[in-house]
């Protein structure tokens, strides 16, 4: 059929959260998700394979495999929104019609927004853990360092996950010091922003590490060419007596983390707010103007942190809201912001940031202080929240450590 009950955009973390659950309860073909990808990712994964502690392999699944049985997966991109008449267009061409709308199409990445980053990516010490086509060469380029200028950068904009640029940095300077590297090393981190993390409980103590570990960090310097000939970095100086100028920096490695943004299908959409995100209400996850519309996860207006963490919470409000609106009688859901940021500090130590983009306040599921580096956190994003992702968040049945913080007291 060319009509469906709901029509979810995107099979990401997201859209098979929600397809799943509503493919179940609504039935066989009732729900259709649009994906062009062979493959989907489980991508908080790729610090720990640019480190080299997991494989690609180990964060990879056939889109084929983890489709909702009951769904119907549509293998094409969405090119353009009617939401007037209630349909979208694919880039075949082909129209499709809902009558219910959920758009989880992530965030873009935009390599091009840096001049030289897409020629020069993957060779010559320069490497982003953000895509699977340079995630193992972050893993290469460590190994096989001898020594020199290690930049790490942060864009100005919004990402996803914005405690990986930092966290590869932690896991890059521990193995240079058992290499025995790190003494001819100088690191230094170059964010966009003024605050080495959002929230001041953990930004506090990653500043304390990076101090013990003679981790340079320098604010308000955006990323903006690469001299792959003389390797060299440029940056835009965003802030203080420099403003406006430029800053060029040489390097022997560089991991990047590009500008990102709302998808161009998006933003160039009736949708879209003046930012370019799906434009919802932040606490129903409705579209402010299209009330048979929903938005979840990256692409989404909502103003908390971008993270696969935050899509937990943020499913179980959208599929109580849309399954309300299909069958009644369900009492409204409020998403309350909670995210989260697994920050691995080491091989063995991680800071568990859990926390409310709405309030900027700590969010902790465990009776203990989360901004103290651990082990047990380490292992649970390394080996069991993953486990968790592929067994229960992409089939609809993991809604967030909620309900174990309301078990353990912690808030
Ligand atoms: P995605 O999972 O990116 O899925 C979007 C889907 O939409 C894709 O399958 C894509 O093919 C599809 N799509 C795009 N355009 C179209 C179109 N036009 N038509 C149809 N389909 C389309 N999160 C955490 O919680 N913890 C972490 O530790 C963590 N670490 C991270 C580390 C890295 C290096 C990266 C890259 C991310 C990390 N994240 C982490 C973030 C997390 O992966 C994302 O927030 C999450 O995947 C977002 O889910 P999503 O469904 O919104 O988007
Ligand atoms: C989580 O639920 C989740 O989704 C599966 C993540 O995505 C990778 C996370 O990073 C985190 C931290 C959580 C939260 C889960 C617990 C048990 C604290």
């Amino acid at each position: 059929p060319s009509n469906y009950k709901v029509v979810v955009i995107g099979g990401g973390s997201a859209g098979l959260s929600v397809a799943s659950t509503l493919s179940n309860t609504l039935g066989d073909k009732a729900v259709a998700v649009v994906d062009p990808a062979d493959v989907h990712y489980y991508q908080p994964l790729w610090t720990f394979v640019g480190a080299g502690l997991k494989t690609l392999e180990d964060s990879r699944m056939a889109m084929s495999d983890v489709m909702p049985e009951k769904a119907q997966w549509i293998k094409d991109s969405v090119a353009t929104f009617k939401p007037d008449s209630n349909s979208i267009v694919l880039a075949s061409g082909e129209s499709i019609s809902y009558d219910y709308l959920v758009v989880a199409a992530g965030i873009q990445v935009n390599w091009g927004k840096i001049k030289n980053l897409p020629e020069t990516l993957g060779k010559n010490g320069v490497s982003s853990n953000y895509s699977p086509q340079s995630v193992e060469k972050t893993s290469e380029f460590i190994h096989s360092f001898k020594g020199g200028n290690a930049l790490f950068t942060m864009p100005s904009t919004p990402i996803k996950c914005a405690g990986a640029p930092q966290k590869i940095m932690y896991l890059a300077d521990e193995y240079w010091r058992k290499a025995g590297v790190r003494d001819q090393t100088k690191i230094n981190y170059y964010t966009g922003l003024g605050k080495i993390f959002a929230i001041d409980k953990y930004a506090n103590e990653l500043l304390k590490i990076c101090k013990a570990r003679n981790l340079n960090i320098n604010y308000t310097t955006d990323l903006v060419e690469i001299r792959p000939d003389s390797k060299e970095a440029v940056f835009n100086v965003l802030a203080g007596e420099a403003k406006g100028t430029t800053l060029t920096v040489p390097y022997e490695f560089m991991h990047v983390t590009p500008p990102m943004g709302a998808p161009d299908f998006i933003k160039s959409s009736s949708l879209s707010n003046a930012d370019g995100w799906v434009d919802v209400n932040k606490e129903t996850l409705r579209h402010n103007k299209y009330a048979n519309v929903y938005a979840i996860g990256d692409c989404s207006s909502l103003p908390t942190s971008k993270t696969a963490a935050a899509i937990t919470a943020q499913s179980a409000v959208l599929k109580n809201n849309l399954l309300g609106d299909i069958f009644g009688g369900k009492e409204v859901a409020k998403y309350d912001g909670y995210t989260s940021c697994p920050l691995v500090t080491g091989t063995d130590k991680l800071i568990l940031a859990e926390f409310s983009g709405y309030t900027a306040q700590p969010l902790e599921t465990f009776p203990f202080d989360q901004s103290k580096e651990r082990y047990s956190t380490y292992l649970l994003t390394k080996e069991i929240i993953p486990d968790i992702y592929w067994r229960a968040m992409v089939k609809g049945n993991w809604d967030g450590p909620a309900r174990f913080r309301k078990l353990f007291g912690s808030a």
